[in-house]
């Protein structure tokens, strides 16, 4: 039987990024797969990330999280949607995996690389990050994982480490593959600087929630082609992080025009831009009042998380019995 499994971490406003890369394709595969789609706030994962990482703010974040994934489209009665700590059969399948996985290929994650490098001190959990991945996907013997690009290699790691322990203790996890949107595989941080990222800050980000007058604050200021430096110079969409944006939000016909006409300079930058916020706010606007109808009734949510987490628990405490058998510990 086909599972969907994914995750997203608590770590801030969800932004476009997660919309698009991901939270769209738990919508669509939700709707495809209802029971046999699981999503999960990783709250586990959160902790991982020092930078990004507060005691006072992750419960709140956590339901945030919730709320924002309820608002783009995600039906709670429909999926089954829960909170990773409330299921501690995915920590304990997460030390099983540690003790097949090399650290050696942990050390080669891009992200970890990414990350860690970034850090004076790193903690051994951030290392640890693909192998508690592994454990959240395979616990319910997943095979189908929307996510963004940034994720290939972490899924990859995930594919060995079921192998691994098919090959050593009998045959038990599918080897899952990733599911991406082709349209939005890492769309780009509206400060210029790479991937569209919760822990890089505000300024890399078009939070779902975020106001309008703040989302246009950030666009107006956005680098675009480099090479275009008076209104009058010919521009190259292709490497303007706006026009990717307009490819995500703008109607065909707009995309045209403004692929046509920045190349021969016939649009401007800010006209440009003024069009892609009228694409935006058409988009968000009714994601953002679904979620403040959401935050009005948090009892709900908070219900459906509770029922999201025995669904879940129901799957996953067989599959980690069998584990147990499997690798012998006691039975009394
Ligand atoms: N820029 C992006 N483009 C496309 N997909 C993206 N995703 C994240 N950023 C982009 C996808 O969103 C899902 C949830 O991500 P996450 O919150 O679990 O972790 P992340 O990938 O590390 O996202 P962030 O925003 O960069 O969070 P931080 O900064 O906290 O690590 C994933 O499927 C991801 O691929």
């Amino acid at each position: 039987m086909s599972r969907v499994f994914s995750g997203i971490q608590p770590t801030g406003e969800p932004h476009i990024g997660n919309y698009f890369g991901a939270m769209q394709n738990y919508v669509k595969l939700g709707r495809e797969y209802g029971k046999q789609s699981l999503y999960c706030v990783v709250d586990l994962h959160a902790l991982t990330n020092p930078a990004a990482f507060d005691p006072a703010l992750l419960a709140q974040r956590t339901l945030d999280m919730a709320v924002a994934n309820f608002a783009v489209g995600l039906d709670p009665s429909q999926v089954i949607f829960f909170v990773q700590s409330h299921v501690p059969e995915h920590q304990e399948l997460s030390w099983v995996f540690t003790t097949i996985t090399p650290v050696g290929d942990l050390e080669r994650m891009t992200q970890y690389k990414d990350k860690s490098g970034q850090l004076e001190s790193v903690p051994a959990g951030l290392l640890m990050y693909p192998v508690l991945m592994a454990a959240d996907i395979l616990l319910y013997r997943a095979d189908t994982v929307p996510v963004g690009e940034d994720q290939t290699q972490h899924i990859e790691l995930t594919r060995e480490i079921a192998r691994k322990f098919n090959h050593s203790f009998g045959e038990t996890f599918p080897e899952p593959r990733a599911v991406y949107n082709k349209q939005a595989l890492r769309i780009p941080g509206v400060d210029g600087q790479g991937k569209m990222s919760k822990s890089k800050g505000e300024t890399s980000t078009l939070g779902l929630f975020e106001p309008m007058d703040s989302i246009w604050a950030k666009l107006r200021v956005a680098p675009t082609d480099p090479a275009r430096v008076r209104r009058t110079d010919p521009g190259n969409p292709d490497v303007c992080l706006i026009f990717d944006y307009h490819k995500l939000f703008s109607d065909l016909d707009t995309i045209q025009m403004v692929d046509v006409e920045c190349r021969r300079a016939g649009i401007g930058c800010v006209d440009c831009k003024k069009a892609v916020m009228t694409g935006i706010t058409a988009h968000l606007t009714p994601i953002q009042a679904r979620g403040e109808e959401l935050r009005d009734d948090l009892d709900s949510v908070r219900d459906a998380l509770a029922q999201g987490a025995r669904e879940a628990r129901a799957i996953a405490a067989p599959v980690m019995e069998e584990v147990r058998t499997k690798v012998g510990f006691l039975k009394l």
